[in-house]
């Protein structure tokens, strides 16, 4: 097969327009078009597609990692199962998402009920999956769809390293129990993932500005379990002239030896998702987001696997979203194979 990754990429390519089949490839991309309880705007079942599309237009060679691309990156293609459950949820979840909730509604109960059988569906369908990849040595990557789509993933990934650590960028915790009357919101996974997996040892937050009080209660009572890097804080610590890499450094030596990086992209700040569901203003750089991962491969700990979430392409906004998107994802798998000594570091 010929392959330039100094050229432009070439029809009936996969991801970054490389010719990786999935045994192949290191890193395997799962696409998950599911956002059955995003609550706002719409529209992160699309995202897989919109990053696999401008994911070609992405430059191979990378100022950090220099080739990522030679250990072999996969994406499968979308499961049609998981649009079917999608489409099936999302239509019972409206009507609950309309009315505010369940309440005391049986036909709104019986909706959520629905939606939290899909749920589980899913949950159980990505957790077997990531459970196989991970199995046969791969880096798996989760890409979104809403952010309750890689719970599966990251209990697969915890089974398998024990103490695992999450590092989180979001603007929000995702802490609440339940939402809306449902059990796997997006705004939930992070209780669920405490609640059902022992095995996560450590959860690192980075970016959270807009949250309740019960998930900042929640948080305080979690000990050194929690540890939350809020908007707020770092934006002060950076108007006192703090460097930015003293306090990446301080968000890295929070996580314990194995990692898993899960990436909320509206934890960026808006203007790199203006179409993501709950854009809140403040947020990081991508390049603050960059470096953090970078520290986290330099230290000498490694990343098992990431997610990337909540990218919601947009109608009139080109392809901005999906381009940020696929950069992340690209620096993504980049800053994980360098993390496990895959690739040669700048
Ligand atoms: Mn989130």
């Amino acid at each position: 097969m010929k392959f330039d990754p100094n050229s432009a990429a070439t029809d009936g390519s996969n991801i970054f327009g490389l010719p990786f089949k999935e045994e192949e490839a290191v890193v395997v991309y799962l696409p998950v078009p599911w956002e059955a309880t995003t609550s706002y705007g719409a529209g992160t079942a699309a995202a897989p597609a919109a990053i696999l599309e401008a994911s070609r237009q992405v430059d191979l060679y990378d100022f950090d990692v220099l080739r990522p691309y030679e250990p072999g990156l996969f994406m499968r293609p979308e499961p049609k199962q998981v649009r079917d459950w999608n489409r099936r949820a999302r239509a019972a979840a409206k009507k609950v998402i309309a009315a505010g909730g369940t309440g005391e509604s049986k036909a709104l109960q019986k909706s959520a009920d629905a939606v939290n059988a899909l749920s589980e569906k899913l949950n159980a369908w990505v957790y077997g999956e990531t459970s196989a990849l991970l199995d046969r040595g791969k880096i798996v990557g989760i890409v979104g769809g809403d952010h309750s789509t890689p719970y599966g993933a990251i209990r697969a990934a915890a089974e398998s390293h024990p103490g695992l650590g999450l590092l989180h960028f979001d603007a929000h915790h995702d802490l609440r129990e339940a939402y809306e009357g449902f059990t796997h919101s997006h705004a939930s996974i992070f209780y669920n993932v405490l609640k059902d997996t022992p095995e996560v040892g450590r959860l690192v937050q980075v970016g959270v500005r807009d949250f309740c009080e019960d998930e900042r209660s929640f948080c305080a009572s979690q000990g050194r379990r929690v540890s939350v890097f809020y908007d707020g804080d770092l934006a002060r610590r950076r108007f006192s002239g703090e460097p930015w890499a003293e306090i990446a450094a301080e968000i890295v030596a929070q996580l314990p030896e194995t990692v898993w990086v899960t990436v909320d992209i509206d934890g960026l700040d808006p203007r790199f998702c203006p179409n993501t569901g709950t854009p809140v203003p403040g947020g990081i750089d991508f390049r603050e987001l960059n470096h953090v991962l970078g520290e986290v491969a330099r230290s000498g700990r490694r990343i098992v696997g990431f997610d990337l979430v909540e990218v919601a392409p947009g109608k009139d906004a080109g392809q901005w979203d999906a381009n940020v998107g696929a950069r992340l994802l690209y620096k993504l798998s980049a800053w994980a194979l360098a993390s496990q000594g895959r690739v040669k570091l700048r």
